[in-house]
């Protein structure tokens, strides 16, 4: 049997080939040091690397594994519909199942369309956008990040800037000309925009709640008075809810907050760990689509038969009582008590939460926008970050990246996180 190879010549291989030697610049190491750890499997709420060693997940694939990895009743339905195939490039009636699901549970969601990731999907909802108002400009938020789609690669959150490259190079001025630029959370600025510019504008793309910048949740009445604004100018409104789509509640943050947007992008839990991303909403929007209308937008694996079963079997498991009560009431026990760790300890942070997401700032004042989670002490973070690891925990790689909690993480889980939050935060420096 060859000699295993340790992870740093697994890493070495990894970047031989591919660039940083990760498949997605979020999973690099770079910001928090150390090189990226290679897992061999997740079980529930953990993670084992080829070590064998174990940790307790929080990054959960960033977001999608809301039931916890490998959840029987998912690999089970996976197992049954492989057999049968992997795809057609034609209807099956499972796309209509998970399409009606989704239907049924966003309330701005009227009609649908899946494709493979929540960049496909953002960048089709501007598309359509334009191509259903005749504009061409579009409003979006520092910080907010909506996949890697070329002109919305502006001060755009998650990796884009942790690695300290908000606004991507090799995206022409000219590309980035039609985005215009928000500061999250102050609605008299957007107010301002939209009322000057709004026979240009063709929609305002946000998300609901900011997983990218970390978690920064939507100040009082924000998401109200930008609905009121973009009716009152017929500007298309978009709720990129890829991270908070059945994650704050089975309807989404649209559902949580009674804000119904046009457009609704989604991805992540949907395809239950699988490559699924989806845009939908208002009929009239949705039937200028091709093959009914004027905008085209395809896909070769869109709708896959075993991402959309993963997906059904997902939404199915959550649409059960009491599922999202239990999710937040867990987070909740957590978040207070690394509260409470820190206020004992004298360290200064700001925890953001909402459901089964939160941040841990390494901040001295509140975390509300772009600018004040920037001021978070990286450096902090990066120490707490190794520390967490050594003790077990694994943590999203980044200050401004969001820690997700699964059905599948215990009480005992949120014991040994909190003990392990606390003897970390006791030896920074
Ligand atoms: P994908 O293309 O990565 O499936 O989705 C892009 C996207 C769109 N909108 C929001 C709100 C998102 O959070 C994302 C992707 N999230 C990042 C982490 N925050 C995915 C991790 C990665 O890029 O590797």
């Amino acid at each position: 049997m060859s000699k295993r190879k340790t992870m740093g010549t697994l890493y070495q291989e990894a970047l031989r080939y591919i660039p940083g030697g990760v498949n997605s610049p979020a999973r690099a190491f770079k910001a928090v040091g150390g090189d990226p750890l290679f897992i061999e499997k997740g079980q529930g709420s953990r993670i084992y690397d080829v070590d064998g060693s174990e940790y307790l997940d929080y990054v959960l694939s960033w977001g999608p594994l809301i039931l916890g990895h490998t959840h029987p009743q998912v690999i089970e339905e996976i197992k049954e519909v492989l057999e049968k195939g992997t795809s057609f490039g034609a209807p099956t009636t499972r796309e209509t199942e998970l399409a009606k699901l989704i239907v049924k549970a966003v309330p701005g969601m009227e009609k649908i369309r899946l494709v493979n990731s929540g960049t496909e999907a953002t960048m089709s909802a501007i598309r359509l956008a334009r191509g259903y108002t005749g504009r061409d400009k579009i409003v979006k938020f520092e910080g907010c990040y909506h996949g890697h789609v070329d002109y919305l690669l502006v001060k755009a959150g998650s990796g884009a800037t942790t690695l300290g490259c908000p606004d991507s190079a090799g995206v022409p001025q000219d590309f980035a000309k039609n985005t215009i630029l928000a500061p999250y959370n102050d609605i008299r600025v957007a107010e301002k925009i939209l009322k000057e510019n709004h026979r240009e504008i063709a929609g305002v793309i946000l998300e609901p709640v900011a997983g990218n910048m970390g978690v920064v949740l939507p100040e009082e009445g924000f998401l109200q008075k930008l609905r009121e604004i973009t009716k009152e100018y017929g500007i298309i409104l978009i709720f990129d809810e890829v991270i908070t789509g059945f994650r704050v509640s089975y309807g989404g943050a649209q559902q949580y907050f009674r804000v119904i947007p046009d457009l609704t992008c989604l991805g992540k839990i949907i395809g239950g760990g699988l490559p699924v991303g989806a845009y939908g909403g208002k009929k009239e929007i949705m039937d200028y689509l091709s093959p009914l209308g004027p905008v085209y937008q395809a896909g070769t694996l869109s709708g896959n038969p075993i991402a959309v079963a993963a997906g059904i079997q997902t939404l199915k498991i959550l649409s059960q009582v009491r599922i999202y009560e239990r999710l937040e009431e867990r987070t909740r026990n957590l978040v207070e008590r690394l509260r409470e760790n820190a206020r004992k300890l004298r360290v200064d942070i700001h925890i953001n939460q909402i459901g089964s997401m939160f941040t841990l700032f390494f901040s001295s004042h509140k975390v509300y926008h772009y600018q004040s989670a920037k001021g978070s002490d990286e450096k902090k973070f990066a120490q707490y970050f190794q520390g967490m690891l050594r003790r077990g925990i694994y943590l999203p790689c980044s200050q401004f990246e969001t820690n997700f909690l699964s059905l599948a993480h215990t009480d005992q889980d949120i014991e040994k996180t909190a003990r392990a939050n606390y003897e970390t935060l006791g030896r920074l420096r």
